[in-house]
Formats: C-alpha cells, structure tokens, sequence
C-alpha cells in the first residue's frame, strides 16, 4: 500500500488502480479460499464462460481486428492494475445478489475496490476522521443493529468508508490523510450508534484509464451515484457489506455498478444548522 506521500502527486487510473490491486492482495488469499474446488465445477464455470464468449463472436462476426483490440485493452488492463475496477464495478453486483439472496435482514451491496480494513475506532457515538476543512453537508446519523429476531446487537461494528466531496478515496488517491472518511463505530449499550460525517459527492471512476477507454469508446457514463460504503458485523451473525444512497442523486438510476437498491435509500432531513440528520439501522442474520 503506497502512503500518500509514495503515491503520484495528480490522481490517475494508474495510481489508483495500483493501490487497489495491491489492497486485494494484502487482504484476500483467493485460490486458498478455493483450494477443495473440484474439476467439475472448474470445468463447467470457464466452459461457460468462454462458449459464452465465443457465441458472441460467432453472432457478431467479430473480426481480426476487433479480436487484436481485445486483447490489447485486455494487457492494458492489467499493466493500470483496473482489473478489481472491472470487476467490482461489472460483475461484482451478480456475485453480491447470488451470495446474500437467502437472507432476510438488511439488503447488500457490492463492497467495491476501496474498502481498507482497521480504520481507526470511533466509540458508539463520534465523527469520522475528516480535515479540519472537509467539504460536503454535515450528516448526522444514527441507528441500530439488530439480529432478524429483534434483539439488538450490544459491541456490533459498523466499518464506514467513502468518497470525500472531489469523489475521491482516502489511501486511493494522493494528498489524502491516510484514513480520512475511514472510521470504525461500536454500537453502545443504548444499541444504537452515532456517526457525524459529511455527505459524499456522486463519484466518477477513473476515466484516464482501460475501464475509462471502454466506457468512451462504447459510449456510457462513468458515474456512480453519491454513496456510503458500511460493513456490519456481529459475533455470531453473516457480515454485512452495503451501501447507502441519497435521494436526488441523479445517477441513482443509471449507477455503472448496478449497486443500488431501493431499500438502501437514506431518508436525511435537513436541520436548522444547515447539516442533515439521517436514521438508518441494520438487521443482521445469524450466521448457519
Ligand atoms: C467505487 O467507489 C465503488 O464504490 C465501486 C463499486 C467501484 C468503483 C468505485
Ligand atoms: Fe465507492
């Protein structure tokens, strides 16, 4: 993990893609995860995938050409270290609606390429790490959590993580304090939580790199609406990755990740000191 002072001065896709690619390495083992996989499931998953692959270049007459441009943007991704971008913002939605559909607490969302572990405790009611100059609405909320039974979950953690007002990512992007907008919460004996924070600004992926190549070539948009990415979690119960969204943003309907749901809409209402208040709590399922 560069430290901001290792990281390039202006933000890129490159820079950022590194960290991000260098972040999944450090926190993830992901063929030891798999390691009992038998053949069989191996065997059908890349047959799939790749007959997939081949009907479309079979239905389209995909040319040499077209193929050659492939497999150079295919390098490129790689060497801007955009393959977790890719894949969190293309894929990671289907993998999230497959692997929390039997629950019957809070609804998920995809975790996406900036999420750090162990950011700094902030007790169960405190405001996150920010800049004595952070820009953005103050928010103010507050919730509980509960288990699907009712019971609320006394020392559960809410991990919040997001953008600052440029849309940028602590730790991801230069000049940034190494854990601004990154805290940790613990819900109190009261079972609620407290968290004072600013109000993220829509956030736009890197445009100067592979992902930002497809997305101009094929004519899309880059945006993703303003979020808050939280992780809860409880001894006992599935852990929780979503995020929360707020009401207005106009790309909550068009978001490149496919990430938002109804149910994670925040409600915020505005408050006499020009900050804003929300409550939105979270029910966790027990873990099986
Ligand atoms: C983000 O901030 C994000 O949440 C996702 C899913 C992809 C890219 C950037
Ligand atoms: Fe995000």
């Amino acid at each position: 993990m560069p430290t901001t002072e290792q990281a390039a001065q202006t933000t890129t896709a490159a820079a950022s893609g590194a960290s991000a690619t260098e972040r999944f390495h450090t926190d993830k083992s992901p063929f030891e995860a798999v390691k009992d996989t038998p053949k069989e499931r191996v065997d059908l998953l890349a047959r799939e995938l790749l007959y997939a692959a081949q009907e479309t270049i079979r239905k389209h007459k995909v040319t040499y050409d077209e193929f050659n441009a492939l497999k150079a943007w295919l390098i490129q991704v790689g060497r801007d270290g955009e393959w977790p971008l890719f894949l969190d913002v293309w894929l990671e939605h289907v993998v999230e609606d497959v692997a929390t559909a039997h629950r019957d607490g809070s609804k998920g969302s995809i975790e996406g390429p900036y999420y750090v572990p162990n950011a700094p405790e902030q007790g169960a009611d405190g405001a996150v790490p920010m800049r004595a100059d952070e820009r953005g609405t103050p928010l103010l909320w507050e919730g509980t959590v509960t288990s699907t039974d009712g019971t609320a979950l006394v020392g559960a953690t809410v991990e919040l993580w997001q953008a600052d007002a440029d849309g940028l990512y602590s730790q991801f992007a230069p000049g940034i304090p190494e854990w601004n907008l990154r805290g940790t919460f613990t819900v109190g004996t009261d079972g609620r939580f407290r968290i004072r924070t600013i109000e993220p600004a829509p956030y736009q992926i890197p445009t100067d790199g592979s992902c930002g190549k497809l997305i101009a070539a094929a004519g899309w948009h880059a945006w993703r609406p303003a979020h808050l990415h939280v992780k809860v979690s409880a001894p006992g119960h599935e852990l929780l990755t979503t995020q929360l969204y707020f009401p207005g943003d106009p790309h909550n309907d068009d978001d490149i990740a496919n990430a938002v749901k109804p149910e994670l809409m925040l409600e915020p209402v505005d408050r006499a000191d020009s900050g804003r208040t929300v409550e939105y709590g979270f029910v966790l399922d027990p873990a099986k």
